[in-house]
């Protein structure tokens, strides 16, 4: 007699082919681990479709077969919501062959790509028609329009361009009995109803598939301005976010937080980095660009940061004098993650506050940690223009990284209740996944969490899409 799970691989095989269903042990290796090594799943196949009537049919014969499906991108999620659980019941859809960019145009500024094309694709197919698709993070090479609309990325233009919610116009998704719903529509203006491509994006693949999107684009930058600057304290900081959005307006693109734990960190991992302003406890990375061709730019950033020097605002500054100087300025920041993924395992905490709470939530929240676990190393950094702090937590130096983690639920309950109690999220751009779905339980009220509940069951009743992630 022949089992389900073989009946399930032998259809697939049939309706994509067998080159497009991978078993072998070595083939599905780099899909069953995340980015960061921290989970490990087992599946029972990958399948990678290459167009959305073949992920429809992939859908509807695992909804027939009751097969859980979970959705995959790039791969580079932080919370495991990519990543099979340990039963290997389930398949691995794998976006990755939908690589086709279906049109650019111009003067609607609209780009219709595949989920599974990179972020990196779409800037560039932006760039080549002189415009710019604004969203813009360190894994841009790997992870897909697909991953980032599905997670609502965030990155480090958010605070003048809003987060993949608000650059995207309009979905394709196929549902979870395999019918496909168009609504790819490049519209600014539609209040048709409820807006439902909203409910996919951000739900981790949970609620359905999304196939293809329609995104904004914008006016390229012709002038690009980039300057750290450094300074003794955090509120200081905070102040200069406020006078540089005041003195340049919406050309202030990126306000990035950089802490001295995790700038040593990041150097460490990367020899050959710079060190431009040594031995300061905080800086901020700032990006100006502007759409005109106005070269009174450097100056204008100049002056807020001489000004800001003067009122004692600022202890330090520098601006990139070339592309080169402002990409290696940028690394500094965009090599964190990296270096602390080399460096060892760490609590992540990717949470967001009212920016003004900010300084005092990271004196308080240090005092508790380091009082509780001496020795133990704060690496914060993250897009303060937007309020979103990457709030790590490492081994003290020297300790057992990995031993460090068994205190999770202690750490994760000293940051967490302090992000509460400031009116913050435990969740600002990473998403849920597998990683904080007990956090959600903890602190969603049990209102919200009825009422996702109740979306999950309408969109997806048999709960075979991602299932184990976000609820
Ligand atoms: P995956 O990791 O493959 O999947 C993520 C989630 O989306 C999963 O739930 C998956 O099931 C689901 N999914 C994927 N594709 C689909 C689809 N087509 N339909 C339905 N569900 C789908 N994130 C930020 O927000 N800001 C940052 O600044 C940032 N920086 C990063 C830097 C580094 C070095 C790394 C490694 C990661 C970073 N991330 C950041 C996290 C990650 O890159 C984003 O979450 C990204 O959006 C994930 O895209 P992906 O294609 O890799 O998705
Ligand atoms: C970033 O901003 C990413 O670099 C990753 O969101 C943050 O590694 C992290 O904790
Ligand atoms: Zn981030």
């Amino acid at each position: 007699m022949t089992s389900p799970r073989a009946t399930i691989v032998d259809r697939l095989h049939a309706l994509i082919g067998h080159a497009n269903v991978l078993t072998a042990s070595a083939d599905v290796e780099p899909y069953v681990v995340d980015w960061r090594g921290r989970y490990r799943g087992v599946a029972l196949a990958v399948v990678r479709p290459g167009s959305t009537a073949e992920v429809a049919a992939v859908v509807k014969a695992c909804a027939e077969a009751s097969v859980a499906l979970v959705p995959q991108g790039g791969n580079t999620g932080m919370c495991g919501a990519a990543t099979p659980d340990a039963t290997g019941q389930a398949v691995i859809l794998s976006l990755s062959r939908m690589r086709a960019v279906r049109a650019l145009d111009r003067a609607n500024a609209t780009i219709t790509v595949e989920a599974g094309v990179t972020l990196a694709a779409v800037q560039r197919a932006a760039t080549e028609a002189e415009l710019l698709f604004p969203l813009s993070l360190a894994s841009e090479g790997s992870c897909t329009i697909g991953g980032n609309l599905s997670t609502n990325a965030g990155g480090t233009a958010v605070l003048r361009y809003g987060n993949a919610r608000d650059l995207a116009l309009g979905v394709e998704v196929v549902l979870a009995d395999g019918r496909v719903w168009d609504g790819l529509r490049g519209l600014r203006k539609d209040n048709t109803g409820y807006d439902l491509k909203q409910l996919f994006i951000g739900s981790e693949g949970t609620l359905g598939i999304v196939t293809a999107a329609v995104l904004k684009l914008f006016a390229a930058p012709r002038m690009r301005v980039t300057a750290l600057a450094a300074s003794d304290d955090l509120g200081r900081v905070v102040e200069l976010l406020r006078a540089t959005k005041q003195a340049l307006g919406d050309r202030l693109v990126g306000f990035e937080l950089i802490s001295d734990v995790a700038l040593r960190l990041s150097r460490k991992h990367h020899p050959g980095s710079p060190d431009p302003l040594p031995d300061h406890p905080w800086y901020a990375l700032i990006q100006v660009n502007d759409s005109a061709a106005d070269t009174r730019l450097g100056a204008l950033v100049e002056g807020a940061l001489a000004q800001a020097a003067e009122s004692g605002v600022v202890a330090d500054a520098t601006i990139a004098q070339s592309q080169e100087q402002a990409d290696r300025l940028w690394a500094l920041r965009e090599n964190i993650s990296e270096a602390q993924r080399r460096e060892g395992p760490n609590i992540k905490h990717d949470i967001s506050l009212p920016i003004s709470a900010i300084p005092r939530f990271v004196e308080e929240t240090g005092a508790a940690l380091v009082a509780a676990f001496p020795g133990a190393r704060l690496v914060v950094f993250g897009h303060l223009g937007d309020g979103n702090l990457h709030y790590n937590v490492a081994a003290p130096e020297g300790a057992m990284a990995q031993r460090f983690l068994d205190h999770t639920p202690e750490v994760n309950r000293i940051v967490h209740d302090r992000v509460v109690a400031a009116g913050g999220s435990i969740s600002a751009e990473h998403g849920i996944g597998q990683l904080k779905r007990s956090e959600l339980a903890h602190y969603k009220s049990s209102l919200e969490l009825e009422l996702m509940r109740r979306l999950k069951a309408a969109l997806d009743p048999e709960g075979l899409l991602n299932p184990g992630k976000v609820l």
